[in-house]
């Protein structure tokens, strides 16, 4: 049997598929302390896509035996990036199958030589599924493009001891009916009108599949006792905020633990041991959203101390969690934060930019953030999968509140409902709260994106995972992304919030702005009868080519979408007096798609370009945001927030 990419997926990826769920190690983010180090292997990789026909070449002359080099020419590649945009190789941006990632590393002597060192190599993200050797040995294998996964590999570079070793990254971008976004590959066997064994990869989501290392890769060291997981749940009881910990310990069973809570200038404001409890601190700072209050994102570090014996003596591990004390609960009709109605009004965005593709970076991230303040936005969803680490890490830091979605984007094909796909599903979320359990900025998990739920076995397909996800973390709501169209929505009865994408005047009734208003009503009327929740107007945009104008506003200009988002407005301002709980504009910014006869070099949703440019409606948003922002913030402060922080 020839091998294909989802032939030959099928046998080279299949050991996480099924596997009982329970995931291995706690994910905490690699910080340094003083029983911890990392070193970043960013930069220049080798890299070569596997063009053979099979797309089997790699495994089957063993690429990860020796130097890449050895087995054939190599391209540079940048790490984190995609692969698909960096080079002008039309074949290699569009690739489907493996391509292969190597970097050599040199390793500190007191790494490999001192025993009580344990040396974890961290990937942030593969897309999609990856194997990883170190010096030839297979080390670590993950399913799944935007979570991350780790190695212990201290006894492998401790044999010897070396000095340097090799690292060596397969990844498979191929999506299947079970993978997470699903996809098909197509096998066009029309020899008239096709070459032998030509296949394209069909998915149905509408960004584009890119590729490789798209986080930093790392090496970090802790201690061979260490603290694996610290979980932070808080409440709050009048002006005394309570922070329950669970911490967990691997390496030893004999350990004592320090906890102590620090406040923003460094002084000690509670105290406790053992792996798991309770800090009360008094006259609490909360952690609000950005625009919400004049102090807004106030956070305290908690500094966990372990010592434990081992069979080589006594040691010691440090890690410290930033953490913020807030609430977060939801009504029939409001989206309570510290018991104020908090109003969204921010974006969807993407991790998306030229030529890094979906890799991440630096410039863009504060950009975006700049942006974003400059916007007046108090806070986006991570359409359609989670996002770097990093960026969570400065929504927490900056206010800015966050739905946090899994790639549960495309679901159309009755096989995507099987045992098996929600099997992976349930993984990946479980994965995702693992990584993000501990940031005050997420409010809310997402499991999906507009999945075709009016299929049969939906309901209970999502049934699964909403409660599963509710089990996980019982402390945030949980919400799935549904569509207007859906008149009835099989996932939705499950939801503590109902999140809903429309695009009147642009999917439909094309050019007609008058009907929105009237269609707008409908649709928040019909969803709130039935199920009494409250909603969030998830998307709504329409497509706009920066710099085209035609007033009357035809479609495509810039004067269109800016007549349709204020269509939108102002049935926004009448609802969300009463359920309406927010508004998230699609799309943030321009971003990379398949090509289709819809798309013009990608979608053109944004309110900026994709180099971060205002469109005309980015102007009208950011008066309207910051407006809402003054209308809506926490009544207790009396203080003019937008004026204190504009
Ligand atoms: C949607 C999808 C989003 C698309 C958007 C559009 O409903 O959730 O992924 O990009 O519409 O622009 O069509």
């Amino acid at each position: 049997m020839a091998w294909t990419p989802a032939r030959g997926w099928a046998v080279l990826g299949p050991l996480l598929w099924g596997c009982a769920l329970a995931l291995q190690g706690g994910m905490l983010y690699p910080r340094e302390s003083p029983s911890r180090e990392r070193k970043e292997l960013d930069g220049l990789w080798s890299f070569r896509a596997d063009f053979s026909a099979s797309r089997s070449h790699g495994f089957e002359e063993q690429w990860y035996q020796r130097p890449l080099r050895e087995s054939g020419p190599t391209l540079d590649m940048p790490v984190p990036s995609s692969f698909n945009d960096v080079g002008q190789d039309g074949q290699l941006r569009s690739f489907v199958g493996w391509v292969w990632y190597e970097r050599e590393v040199i390793l500190p002597d007191r790494w490999t030589q001192d025993l009580r060192t344990r040396v974890v190599l961290r990937i942030g993200s593969a897309h999609y599924y990856a194997i990883v050797w170190v010096n030839g040995v297979h080390v670590a294998e993950h399913e799944g493009g935007h979570l991350p996964f780790e190695a212990d590999i201290s006894k492998l570079v401790q044999t010897g001891p070396l000095s340097s070793c090799r690292v060596t990254i397969a990844i498979n971008n191929t999506l299947t009916p079970h993978t997470l976004p699903p996809g098909t590959i197509l096998y066009k066997t029309d020899t008239n009108k096709y070459p032998k064994g030509y296949f394209v990869q069909d998915i149905n989501f509408d960004f584009f599949n890119y590729a490789g290392l798209h986080r930093p890769v790392l090496l970090y060291t802790t201690p061979t006792a260490y603290i694996d997981d610290i979980t932070v749940t808080t409440n709050v009881d009048q002006d005394t905020g309570l922070v329950n910990y669970q911490i967990v310990i691997q390496g030893s069973e004999h350990f004592e633990l320090q906890v102590r809570l620090l406040d923003a200038e460094g002084n000690v404001v509670a105290q406790g041991t053992g792996d798991q409890g309770q800090l009360q601190v008094p006259a609490a700072h909360l952690w609000w959203p950005y625009l919400m209050h004049e102090d807004p994102a106030y956070l305290y570090s908690l500094e966990v101390r372990m010592t434990a014996q081992t069979a080589m003596g006594p040691t010691a591990d440090f890690y410290t969690l930033p953490i913020g004390i807030r609430t977060v609960a939801v009504t029939e009709s409001q989206f309570l934060i510290n018991g104020k109605p908090f109003y969204f009004h921010g974006v969807n965005k993407h991790e998306d930019l030229d030529i890094r593709g979906r890799g991440f970076d630096w410039a863009l991230l504060m950009k975006d953030f700049n942006l974003l303040r400059w916007l007046g936005a108090n806070s986006f969803r991570t359409s359609h999968y989670p996002y770097a680490e990093e960026v969570m890490q400065l929504c927490d830091r900056y206010g800015i509140v966050v739905i946090d979605e899994c790639p549960g984007v495309g679901i159309v094909l009755v096989e995507s409902y099987s045992n098996r796909s929600l099997q992976h599903h349930l993984q990946v979320m479980e994965e995702m709260v693992r990584r993000d359990k501990n940031h005050p900025a997420v409010v809310m998990w997402s499991v999906a994106n507009e999945p075709t739920s009016i299929l049969r076995p939906a309901g209970s397909y999502f049934k699964t995972v909403i409660t599963h996800t509710k089990a996980l973390d019982p402390s945030r709501p949980v919400t799935f992304v549904t569509n207007s169209n859906y008149e009835e929505d099989l996932g939705v009865p499950y939801v503590d919030v109902i999140c809903v994408n429309s695009y009147f005047s642009w999917y439909h009734d094309y050019g007609h702005l008058e009907v929105i208003e009237l269609q707008l009503q409908t649709q928040f009327e019909n969803w709130h009868r039935t199920y009494r929740k409250p909603i969030i107007q998830s998307e709504y945009g329409a497509e706009t080519i920066a710099g085209l104008h035609q007033d009357p506003p035809l479609m495509f200009s810039e004067e269109y979408q800016k007549s349709l988002l204020a269509r939108y407005h102002s049935v926004l301002d009448e609802k969300r007096k009463e359920y309406v709980v927010g508004e998230l504009i699609w799309n943030f910014a321009d971003f990379m798609t398949n090509q289709t006869p819809q798309r013009v070099v990608g979608n053109k949703k944004g309110i900026f370009t994709r180099q971060r440019q205002p469109k005309s409606a980015a102007f009208l948003l950011r008066e309207r945001y910051w407006r809402l922002a003054n209308e809506t913030r926490a009544p207790a402060t009396g203080h003019d927030v937008c004026k204190a922080i504009r």
